[in-house]
């Protein structure tokens, strides 16, 4: 990655800490993903995307920059990556994953804050994310309270930091708060970009985004196989690279990957050997390099097939309807409907979130739910205790998690997780 240094250096990043955040990364990525037995060759095209996240990718940003694109950053599966493409601009996502800089987070931030929230701080502060630098405006949202006011923290560190207002309930008022938001978020995206939104270039945005999104369903639909064709792993890194990657192509690289598990799946391939455990884990984000949790489920000898999260099917599952519509205003009114649609825990009372849960449990043929809480993460941690009441009321077997992004309760996770699979095993 060296080549790429003078590049780094023009972003403003703070070279030797970035190297010590890629050779932490590298090093994880080898013990985490390359030692997985038996892996799908369609994955190489993922690697290689990690391999040169902070390189070629951001190398692409640049480019596209110099040729007058904007790249729109943002932090939350609300923030509709269509409107972005429509004024051929190129979202990028940008939580992050690791305790990278905690303590110069912490000088702005209260401690306990989640380690989402921390970490996007740690990598600001300290210089280490080429995305974040790279991007011509910040798009942050009024979802939970830890996310609201850290970004008007935030704000004092980012030259253009724009706020979208989230609606808290699933109320008719709470859908047209939404749709206003999206309507003044079209505004800016115009002014940054110089560019309209029209009927042709929304829609096709729409089918740029629907592509992607149901590739990454065609995915979640062929783990439902025995033997389960790829890891849980695998799968959370492909979710993960959603939010970096160019749309056409990682829709095509996904579809690429579906077509061989096909294949796989029909001469009876898998990850795991027939009759492995399978859980679906649910509950926060994980965002890259966060990768923990599952690497102790998986290396446990249980498969996840599934997860119900923002970095997974609560932020893909629908799509935008584009028939009979006509004008920007109905494919607006669309989009409003594909959003408001997602069942994130910042809503109140949020019902359709327990349904899913239940229905991956039986879609996928799971044996357990791992809940999974970031510590401090009120949202997710409030609605996991009657989200494990219901569930276990239901016989689903579940087991609530809470962790951060350190490595020292690896151990104690390993021991509650393996008690669980001993239990669901039956
Ligand atoms: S739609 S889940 S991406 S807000 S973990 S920062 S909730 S304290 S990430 Fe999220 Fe959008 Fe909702 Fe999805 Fe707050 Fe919890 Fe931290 Fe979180």
């Amino acid at each position: 990655m060296s080549d790429y240094n003078q590049m780094w250096s023009e972003l403003g990043l703070d070279l030797e800490a970035h190297d010590v955040l890629l050779s932490v990364l590298g090093d994880a990525y080898q013990n985490i993903f390359m030692t997985q037995k038996n892996r799908p060759e369609g994955m190489k095209y993922f690697d290689f995307v990690m391999g040169e996240v902070h390189g070629l990718r951001i190398k692409e940003l640049i480019d596209a920059k110099v040729q007058g694109r904007k790249v729109i950053g943002s932090y939350c599966v609300f923030v509709p990556e269509e409107l972005i493409l429509a004024v051929d601009s190129i979202s990028v996502g940008l939580c992050a994953g690791a305790e990278f800089n905690f303590e110069g987070a912490e000088q702005v931030l209260p401690r306990n804050i989640c380690a989402l929230i921390k970490s996007a701080f740690g990598f600001k502060l300290g210089r280490v994310c080429p995305y974040i630098e790279a991007c011509d405006l910040v798009v942050g949202e009024n979802t939970c309270d830890g996310k609201k006011k850290a970004y008007e923290v935030l704000s004092s560190y980012i030259k253009d930091l724009y706020i979208i207002d989230l609606p808290q309930t699933k109320s008719n008022t709470g859908k047209m708060l939404l749709k206003g938001e999206y309507l003044k978020f079209i505004a800016k995206l115009e002014e940054i970009s110089g560019k309209k939104i029209t009927y042709e270039n929304f829609k096709k945005a729409i089918d740029i985004v629907n592509a992607k999104r149901k590739a990454v369903l065609r995915l979640a639909e062929l783990r439902k196989a025995t033997p389960v064709p790829i890891s849980g792993l695998d799968s959370l890194l492909i979710n993960q690279i959603f939010f970096y990657d160019d749309p056409v192509r990682f829709t095509n690289s996904v579809n690429a990957l579906c077509d061989e598990l096909e294949e796989r799946i029909k001469k009876g391939e898998g990850v795991f050997p027939e009759g492995t455990v399978r859980v679906i884990i649910s509950g926060c984000p994980m965002a890259v390099p966060n990768w923990k949790v599952p690497y102790i489920v998986e290396t446990s000898g249980t498969a996840i097939v599934g997860e119900e999260s923002c970095v997974g099917e609560r932020g893909t599952r629908w799509l935008t309807e584009t028939k009979n519509s006509t004008t920007v205003e109905d494919l607006l009114e669309n989009i409003t409907d594909r959003y408001f649609k997602i069942d994130c825990a910042i809503f109140t009372p949020n019902p359709s979130r327990l349904d899913h849960i239940k229905e991956m449990f039986e879609k996928y043929y799971a044996k357990g739910i791992i809940h999974y809480n970031l510590q401090f993460c009120q949202p997710y941690i409030i609605e996991s205790g009657p989200v494990e009441a219901d569930l276990e009321n239901n016989n689903i077997p579940t087991l609530r998690l809470e962790t951060d992004y350190s490595q020292e309760d690896i151990n104690q996770l390993k021991t509650r997780i393996e008690a669980f699979i001993e239990r669901i095993k039956g």
